[in-house]
């Protein structure tokens, strides 16, 4: 499969703004994982890495203080709800324990009093008895971007389907917020990605 620049430009093009699109942070062990589980997600529009849930001011990647790697997603709420996307945090950690490293221990960060509802009702009506859950649910009162390295990780470690957004003109931060680069990261990690296959991609044999 390929990818046509114009196509990716196209498809940033016609995507929700960041104005008409709600924002959920995760820490979810190593952030690459979830930035491409969230990124497939019908109704993720952009995906970014980062440090939250510490103290530390500037934390980075080799210097973290006590910060947690962080995933944050923005979504269409016309597609989807937070609850939908708590959802999705609870079917991809284990929340039984937490690793003994704060860098890649589980929390959900609330951003207002109706999230953490949200969160309580998950959990409520989830199978874990209450005290069986270590996974931490804290407000956000923070979001530190990653370095430009860890964003859209699988992405960028796929020459083939990275290039055409270099080829598009775009930069770091264009390829770290690009509608596209999240559904193409998404697919070069695996997932299934119903917007790759059907408006994005390109079979170069036919
Ligand atoms: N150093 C580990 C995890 C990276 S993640 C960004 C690895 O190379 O897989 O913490």
């Amino acid at each position: 499969m390929s990818l046509y620049p114009s196509r990716i430009t196209e498809y940033d093009e016609r995507a929700p703004t960041a104005n008409e699109t709600e924002t959920a942070t995760f820490a979810l062990g190593c952030f690459w994982g979830p930035d491409a589980t969230f990124g497939a997600v019908d109704g993720v529009v952009r995906t970014r890495v980062g440090y939250a849930g510490g103290t530390k001011a500037d934390p980075t990647y080799h210097a973290l203080g006590d910060h947690s790697e962080a995933v944050q997603v923005d979504y269409d709420s016309t597609e989807l709800d937070y609850s939908d996307l708590v959802a999705i945090a609870f079917e991809n950690h284990d929340p039984r324990s937490q690793p003994r490293k704060r860098q890649y221990q589980n929390v959900v960060f609330y951003g207002s009093d109706a999230e953490r509802d949200a969160v309580e009702t998950h959990l409520r009506e989830s199978d874990w008895p209450e005290d069986a859950v270590d996974t931490r649910v804290e407000r956000l009162s923070g979001f530190h971007l990653a370095e430009d390295y860890h964003q859209k990780f699988h992405l960028s470690s796929t020459p083939s389907l990275f290039s055409p957004f270099e080829e598009a003109g775009y930069d770091d931060d264009e390829i770290r917020e690009s509608p596209a680069a999240a559904k193409v990261n998404a697919h070069t990690a695996g997932n299934d990605v119903a917007a790759f296959e059907d408006a994005l991609s390109y079979d170069p044999r036919q």
